[in-house]
């Protein structure tokens, strides 16, 4: 409670900040988009990962300023890359949305107004969604057709964890699935007491084979070591994302990144 009662008071004193996980061509290992990950840095406490406030925020409802703030920020930074290294710099830039941000009625109006006030072209923005947030009925599926049709785009994340189910990726207009890390996990073969390595490729293959026949993209998650983007390539994978490829970093780190592959 002490928590939730603070996230306003951080809201409007600026102690959230957002770090950029590098999502990556895992042909050529360039750039071509990141993950936006908010952080709480506490006067007191230091920092406070987003799995001790999120919830909090989400219950208190703080979640809606809280997800305005990562979503104009993220465009904003978005805008400022494709401006200092040219349109072809980076495709997307994905933040993370919560479902409570879904039922709020300012939602699709916060979005536009993101996108115009910082020019990023509504094509470079993808939502990240879990399964569990888009099967919440009509009106959040009337919400996400809104936004779809604003030109952003939807990407289910953690998939595979939650509740996936085919008539779900039919309904919903999604662009691309995330393999969620738990499939990626021990996905390397000959990896010695791992018997279920074989079910973690049948599933990974699979929810590739699914994405591409509905015509989606599909990007694996959690990728922590190069066997794991050998597998993954070998299963029809060409993009990915892990601290094998980039950690979570500063806006700083990415644009060097971007400004190192011109
Ligand atoms: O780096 P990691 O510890 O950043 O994130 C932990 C969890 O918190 C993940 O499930 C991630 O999706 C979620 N998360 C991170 N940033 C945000 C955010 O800005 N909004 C929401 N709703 N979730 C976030
Ligand atoms: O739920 P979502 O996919 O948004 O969560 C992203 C979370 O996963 C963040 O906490 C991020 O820091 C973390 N993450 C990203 N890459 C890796 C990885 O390779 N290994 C592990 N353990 N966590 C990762
Ligand atoms: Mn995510
Ligand atoms: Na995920």
């Amino acid at each position: 409670a002490r928590l939730g009662g603070d996230l306003r008071r951080a809201l409007d004193a600026g102690e959230f900040r957002l770090l950029y996980q590098p999502i990556v061509d895992l042909r050529d290992r360039r750039v071509i988009g990141v993950e936006a990950l908010v952080r709480w840095h506490h006067p007191q406490r230091g920092m406070i990962p987003p799995l001790e406030f999120i919830p909090a925020a989400e219950r208190t409802g703080l979640i809606v300023p809280l997800g305005r703030f990562v979503l104009r920020e993220t465009c904003r930074q978005a805008a400022a890359w494709l401006t200092e290294f040219g349109p072809d710099a980076l495709e997307k830039v994905e933040p993370n949305v919560s479902v409570r941000q879904l039922h709020d009625p300012d939602f699709v109006a916060d979005v536009r107004a993101a996108l115009a006030d910082s020019g990023l072209p509504a094509e470079r923005l993808v939502l990240e969604l879990t399964e569990s947030a888009v099967l919440r009925g009509p009106r959040v599926s009337q919400v996400l057709h809104e936004v779809h049709d604003l030109g952003v785009r939807l990407a289910l994340d953690d998939f595979g964890t939650g509740e996936s189910s085919l008539s779900l990726l039919r309904a919903f207009p999604a662009a691309m699935v995330k393999l969620d890390k738990s499939f990626v996990d021990g996905i390397e073969v000959g990896r010695p007491g791992t018997p279920e390595t074989d079910a973690r490729q049948a599933v990974a293959r699979a929810v590739r084979q699914l994405a591409g026949a509905l015509g989606l993209e599909a990007v694996a998650e959690g990728i922590e070591n190069e066997e794991q983007v050998r597998q993954l390539r070998r299963l029809g994978y060409t993009t990915g994302q892990g601290y094998h490829l980039g950690r979570p970093m500063e806006a700083d780190r990415i644009t060097e990144l971007l400004a190192g592959q011109r």
